[in-house]
């Protein structure tokens, strides 16, 4: 999805009309208590996302919330914590793999990856390495083999 709320219609028309650049991307996940994977989901639990782009974890249930995974976070880019069922909103500026974890169903298994540009295979070695939580670590491993 494009965001194009910016200030006034002539602002939108502009951008609309005009090929270049590439406009910034909003990309929405749901927390949900059931999904496609199971109980207690990020839904899709894997995005692909370019420098610059929003992805919006949205509490589709109650008692969820969305934060990064200090284990699994780019270097240099700020950690995000949302609050319980409330909206979690990363913009991604820094380009690698992004851990989400949901805080009280963590051990449940609820993580989601977000990528974002190119990732080094050192870098999806060191995120293969990170020590989950076994339900965690199962879907992570699944989210992981999507990188490329
Ligand atoms: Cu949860």
């Amino acid at each position: 999805m494009i965001d194009l709320r910016l200030s006034g219609g002539l602002a939108a028309a502009a951008l609309l009309l005009s090929p270049l650049p590439a406009a910034a991307k909003d990309i929405v996940i749901h927390m949900k208590n059931q999904g496609a994977d199971g109980a207690m989901v990020f839904e899709p639990s894997f995005v692909k996302a370019a420098p610059g782009d929003t992805i919006r974890f949205k509490p589709s249930d109650p008692s969820h919330n969305a934060e990064t995974m200090a284990n699994m976070l780019p270097a240099g880019a700020t950690p995000v914590k949302g609050a319980m069922n409330k909206e979690m909103v990363l913009t991604v500026a820094k380009p690698g793999l992004y851990g989400i974890k949901c805080m009280p169903h963590y051990s449940m298994g609820m993580v989601a990856l977000v990528q974002v540009g190119k990732v080094s295979a050192a870098e999806l070695t060191a995120a293969k390495a990170a020590k989950l939580p076994p339900f965690a670590a199962k879907r992570m491993t699944a989210a992981l083999a999507k990188v490329k």
